[in-house]
């Protein structure tokens, strides 16, 4: 059976405390369990203080047979920082690159970019090619934030069944517009639903967004954009959505498989529960003082609130400058 970890961001600590507490041991390097195998999510990098050890952890259990994985959209993203545009022009400005080399895109990724020595960063990047972008397991399906048939279909029969994320296929799904590029998108980055007119709200990073995510796994029928918000969150208008949003929607069936996603930044004020019978989450925001979380797999079909295991992040030397009663909240 399977515990799914979420978005570790570079909180290696958290991630030994989460597998200790799993009973995950340490044996010739990886952590391992006797019966039980781990699953990450991805995310793994940006952000935490600890990145470089947090990919270790992940890479050792990996390669010993302890865990599998799916990469995260903050992975992806590295490729694509990593990777021109042009297969024959060498870039020379931010924007020849897959992944703007803005500077909004470089805060994002400089905590990573700053902890692992440059000559060693290839080799992770190179490591990443080879991990898939969801994982189905028949009873359980893994994936970094939404579970779309048809997007993965398009991407199947794109680069097939055993493709490797290679240059190729991280400038083919950042065409912009392409079937593949939107696959890509609902797949790592969650699907999405654009606000009203003058309507903007700010991300997790702090940058104002016209769109927010969507739960995927809910009709949209009679709903308003406050509703469908993933997370909810104040400032999401409480208006019914387009129609034209509406007609195109279609969401995970409620009689598929269960699926475990990271990626939203959720609350840790509130117990996690699924957000389905068949869907759960496990971001639960460790990388803004939150909790690392698990959801601890033992076959079941609806997914359960008692099957959560969560470490509470330890604060950072940043926020204990700042404001030791705002670490415990
Ligand atoms: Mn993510």
């Amino acid at each position: 059976m399977y515990d799914v970890i979420g978005d570790v961001h570079g909180h290696a600590e958290e991630l030994v405390e989460l597998l200790e507490r799993m009973g995950y041991r340490r044996d010739g390097g990886a952590f391992r369990h006797a019966d039980r195998t781990a699953i990450f999510l991805g995310d793994w990098i940006d952000r935490g203080p600890n990145i470089r050890q947090a990919l270790q952890v992940v890479r050792e259990m990996v390669e010993g047979g302890a865990a599998k994985a799916v990469l995260g959209n903050h992975e992806t993203n590295a490729l694509a920082y990593a990777t021109p545009k042009s297969a024959t022009h060498a870039p020379l400005h931010a924007q020849d690159w897959c992944r703007s080399r803005t500077d909004r895109n470089h805060s994002i990724h400089a905590a990573t970019l700053k902890q692992i020595p440059a000559a060693e960063w290839a080799g992770w990047l190179d490591w990443f090619r080879g991990i898939p972008w969801w994982l189905d397991l028949g009873d359980l399906r893994c994936v970094h934030a939404c579970w779309d048939d048809a997007a993965m279909h398009t991407l199947s029969r794109a680069f097939g069944p055993r493709w490797q994320s290679t240059p190729e296929v991280i400038r083919a799904v950042h065409h912009r517009g392409s079937p593949e590029a939107q696959a890509f998108e609902a797949i790592l980055k969650g699907r999405e639903v654009d606000l009203p007119e003058g309507v903007s709200l700010p991300d997790p990073e702090g940058h104002r967004r016209t769109a927010i995510r969507a739960r995927w796994f809910e009709p949209a029928d009679g709903r308003t954009y406050a509703d469908i918000s993933l997370p909810a969150r104040e400032g999401v208008p409480a208006q019914p959505l387009p129609s034209d949003f509406v007609a195109s929607w279609r969401h995970y069936p409620p009689d598929a498989p269960p699926v475990v996603v990271g990626h939203y930044w959720l609350s840790p004020a509130v117990d996690p529960a699924p957000l389905a019978p068949n869907v759960a989450c496990v971001d639960y925001s460790v990388a803004k003082g939150g909790r690392l979380a698990a959801y601890r797999w033992d076959g079941e079909h609806a997914l359960r609130a008692d099957r959560f295991v969560t470490v509470p992040a330890k604060p950072s030397a940043d926020e204990v400058r700042a404001d030791s009663d705002s670490i415990r909240a």
